[in-house]
């Protein structure tokens, strides 16, 4: 044990009625939720960057937090491993997340670095045996070394495309052997600063070559997790190429992935993008797309992606009716794309930030069980698409009629539609009603 958290002990479900801020008021593990138990619906994760390789810098001003395996290279990275392994048990959470840099300082070269993540990769590996800890997923940070500055698989060097590569099969071995369930693809600098030095088409193919080859090689492997995406529209690059999960899709098909790839979800990119977060779930579930999410919220005023963590039940209840409707994420979870801010220096805030979140997922998801199981929702949103079921609705569809055969029927039958009401206040204050 190291004394990080000193003094603090395993966080426990005490029931909405708890004024112990180091408790869950409504997540509670093993309650059961439309027939799963909680944890199984959520799998929440922890992300190893956030909470153990960030150090509060913003663009104005570097390091507010002091922890002890800062600048202490391999001997830090044990302790850092000890410190959140402690961490995952306090919070009695079943998953956490990691990238090859937040886990091992990089080395001089590929081989010294890649070496660094496997000597880690072992100790993390003794602790899952004894531990419950399971690994939602592994990625390759390809972002951060000033080497990708132009991007990694779509940099105009393809050396870097090659020293990418050759972190990503680390990565992606190493997430096998810990059992992990995803493999995560973020599009760190996989887009463009100007149009006046950079060949659009040309670094698409890049791309795309880049993610065949990692599915190629999760293949040879055995690897049979999902690989995921994740959008995002812009910062760091300007524009990144995965803007959201549409744009995503039209890339995968236009290479012929689309079967091979699901999309990881993140709250805040979602907004970046312009859209909810209810939206980019929607639109993968419909296209078969959905897989994992990253949760989070952004800043409504500022504009770039602040990674707070969630405490709007609402939104969240919308996220999991589409998540219940899909019959859940599968091999996917809720992995805490989260940080506490840099004001925020104790162990304690840590704790702080993860139980608000858990707290808010757990009323979403109880909120979006109970709207399902009321049944209204459902009812009116069959009434309302009704006549697409029946005559010429059914018949339109089916491609029986032509154009000219539709325009016929509209004179003959003297079709004349009567608009009926959308009930949108009706419908929101429904969702009110359940969260
Ligand atoms: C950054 C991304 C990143 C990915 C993992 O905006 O959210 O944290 O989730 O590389
Ligand atoms: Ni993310
Ligand atoms: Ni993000």
């Amino acid at each position: 044990m190291t004394d990080f958290f000193k003094g603090l002990s395993q966080v426990k479900y005490e029931g909405p009625d708890s004024t112990n801020p180091l408790a869950y008021r409504h997540y509670n593990k093993d309650e059961m939720v439309a027939g799963k138990r909680m944890e199984d619906h959520i799998r929440p994760a922890i992300a190893y960057w956030h909470s153990f390789a960030a150090e509060g810098g913003d663009p104005f001003g570097g390091r507010t937090f002091d922890r002890p395996w800062y600048d202490k290279g391999m001997e830090g990275a044990r302790l850092k491993a000890d410190v959140a392994f402690e961490f995952f048990d306090l919070l009695d959470v079943p998953f956490f997340c990691f990238h090859d840099v937040d886990i091992a300082p990089e080395g001089a070269t590929l081989a010294e670095s890649n070496r660094n993540v496997r000597e880690i990769g072992e100790i993390i590996a003794r602790k899952m045996e004894t531990g419950r800890t399971k690994l939602l997923w592994g990625t390759a940070n390809l972002f951060s070394n000033r080497r990708f500055m132009a991007g990694a698989a779509t940099n105009p060097d393809p050396e870097v495309f090659a020293y990418a590569a050759g972190q990503v099969k680390n990565v992606l071995e190493l997430t096998h052997e810990l059992g992990g369930e995803n493999y995560v693809l973020w599009g760190g600098r996989e887009g463009y600063e100007t149009l006046l030095n950079t060949r659009i088409g040309q670094e698409s193919d890049q791309m795309a070559r880049f993610l065949t080859l990692v599915i190629e090689h999760a293949k040879k492997i055995g690897f049979t997790g999902q690989i995921l995406i994740e959008p995002k529209p812009q910062e760091p690059t300007k524009h990144q190429y995965d803007y959201d999960v549409a744009t995503v899709y039209g890339f995968l098909q236009r290479y012929g992935l689309e079967k091979e790839v699901k999309c990881n979800i993140e709250v805040g990119h979602a907004f970046l993008a312009g859209h909810s977060f209810e939206h980019e779930l929607a639109v993968a579930s419909s296209l078969g797309m959905l897989g994992s999410v990253d949760a989070n919220r952004n800043d409504l005023q500022s504009g770039w992606d602040t990674d707070q963590f969630p405490n709007n039940p609402g939104e969240m209840a919308l996220a999991f009716y589409f998540i219940l409707k899909q019959g859940g994420l599968g091999k996917g979870g809720f992995n805490f794309d989260a940080k506490v801010r840099r004001q925020s220096l104790d162990p304690a805030d840590l704790l702080h930030g993860h139980i608000g979140g858990l707290d808010t997922l757990a009323r979403g998801l109880k909120g979006a069980a109970a709207m399902i199981a009321d049944g209204e929702f459902d009812r009116l949103l069959a009434e309302r698409y009704a006549g697409w079921d029946t005559g010429l609705g059914r018949d339109i569809l089916a491609g029986k009629l032509s154009l000219a055969d539709i325009a016929a029927r509209v004179e003959s039958d003297a079709i004349n539609p009567q608009p009926r009401s959308g009930r949108q206040e009706y419908l929101e204050n429904l969702v009110n009603r359940f969260v």
